[in-house]
């Protein structure tokens, strides 16, 4: 890891320096206003975190460093990691490096599986995922070295530490919450030749003799790898971080976040919801059928999950990546083929009615497809991926939001007397 903490080192220097002038200059600069719709609207739209690691424009989708998602679907997910944390995608003697590390680090210790073993068969794999990364907390050497008293300079050291190993047992972790609740416990070892995300496809146990699930595997952990600061995750994340508490805690609250059904359960619905259309609808799909399913879906009070976004206004990009990978790969898949019907009508329904935002397919419209194409078919399973691949976001924004040595969060809240005061007596 020396290579990688003494790049780092240079890196968050410069960092330290650039913003200190900066607020030092422009410290009182206005970035955003407050309206009352927004605090009773989940704070959509105000401004208010700093996130160097990505961003996502409404129309572009998210960029990582610069970087559009879809301009890396050849790069493996741990160089993608490497971009995240360091703004540079990693030569081949960084990439060595790393690789090193995260296999040094890939081993799951005896008490997690028994851990995982020992939960009632009904959990739901995310329970199963979040607890195991809780219960690794005491490997936390941030925690150690806290407590015996280091300085503010070195807590990011700590943190990078503490996210190799984390980010190296994860696949074991994802791939044992998958057979022990699917298999009876049967695990696969880990192989010392693969790359970090096809070790998490083999390790899965799903047959792939043409390559092609480690293939989508490793796209798929490439797309979800970063969303910006401010989705319920990832803001999350930084709020336990910003108590000081360790990346085991605050990685795995964030994942009780992603397990919500607004946010990254979403596959999950998505795909149930394709399933379930399929029933209903018989073999013969047709354009008036579906159209009718997401009539009735919309007219129960339902959402037609897999469209919509919080931010984009477009297609999302990472959708068009999967569709190219479909096309590519599985053109003739029923699934996929699905899909491809859904995203002819739903838009239309949904800019009739007139309410969504972005009427557009999301990402999680086509990856429970692809994955369920390739055997993968436990749908409850779906949302784990998506932390897999999150992870390598939210350790990336852990370690450098400890590096700006970000504060507690703590923003204000009002009650119904200071709004009575200051907003409607006042506009009296
Ligand atoms: N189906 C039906 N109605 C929808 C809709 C959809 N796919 N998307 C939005 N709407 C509705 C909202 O429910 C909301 O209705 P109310 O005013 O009655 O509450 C209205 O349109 C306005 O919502 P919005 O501003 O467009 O969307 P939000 O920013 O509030 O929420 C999201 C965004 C993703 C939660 C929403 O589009 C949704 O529920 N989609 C379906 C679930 C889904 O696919 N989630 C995956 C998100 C992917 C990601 O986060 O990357």
């Amino acid at each position: 890891m020396d290579g990688l903490i003494s790049k780092l080192a240079d890196l968050i220097n410069e960092q330290q320096q650039s913003l200190k002038e900066i607020l030092a200059k422009h410290g009182e600069t206005q970035v955003s206003t407050v309206t009352l719709s927004q605090v009773f609207g989940g704070l959509r739209g105000v401004t208010g975190l700093f996130c160097d690691t990505s961003s996502v424009k409404p129309t572009e989708g998210v960029v990582v460093r610069g970087h559009k998602v879809n301009d890396l679907v050849d790069f493996l997910p741990e160089e993608v990691f490497y971009l995240l944390l360091t703004g540079t995608l990693p030569t081949a003697a960084e990439l060595a490096e790393l690789s090193v590390d995260l296999k040094a680090n890939s081993h799951l210790p005896d008490y997690v599986v028994n851990t995982l073993k020992s939960l009632p068969a009904s959990s739901h794999p995310m329970t199963m995922f979040n607890l195991g990364i809780l219960a690794m907390q005491n490997e936390s050497i941030f925690q150690k070295k806290y407590s015996e008293g280091i300085s503010k300079n070195d807590y990011w050291k700590y943190t990078l530490e503490d996210s190799i190993r984390l980010m190296g047992a994860v696949p074991a972790l994802a791939a044992a919450v998958y057979r022990i609740k699917f298999f009876g416990g049967d695990l696969i070892a880990y192989d010392p030749n693969l790359d970090w995300g096809s070790n998490f496809a083999h390790m899965l146990g799903i047959p792939d003799k043409t390559g092609d699930f480690a293939k989508l595997i490793k796209l798929y952990l490439v797309l979800h790898c970063d969303h910006e600061g401010g989705n319920a995750s990832a803001y999350t994340n930084a709020v336990i971080g910003s108590t000081l508490a360790d990346v085991y805690y605050s990685t795995s609250g964030a994942f009780n976040s992603l397990a919500g059904p607004l946010h990254g359960l979403a596959n999950q619905e998505t795909l149930d919801f394709i399933l379930e259309m399929q029933k209903s609808i018989g073999n013969e799909i047709t354009e008036e059928k579906i159209r009718q399913y997401a009539l009735d879906t919309l007219a129960a009070g339902r959402v037609i999950p897999g469209f919509g976004h919080a931010v984009l206004r477009v297609t999302d990009p990472r959708f068009d990546a999967f569709n190219d990978f479909g096309k590519e790969h599985c053109p003739d898949s029923p699934m996929y083929k699905m899909v491809f019907e859904l995203t002819h009508v739903v838009p239309n329904i949904l800019l009739e009615k007139g309410k969504a935002a972005s009427p557009w397919p999301n990402v999680d419209c086509i990856s429970g497809s692809l994955l369920y194409h390739y055997g993968l078919t436990q749908t409850d399973y779906y949302t784990v991926l998506f932390g897999v691949s999150r992870v390598m976001g939210l350790l990336s924004q852990s370690i450098l939001n400890r590096a700006i040595r970000s504060p507690i969060i703590r923003p204000k809240s009002v009650d119904m007397k200071w709004i009575q005061d200051n907003v409607i007596d006042k506009a009296k």
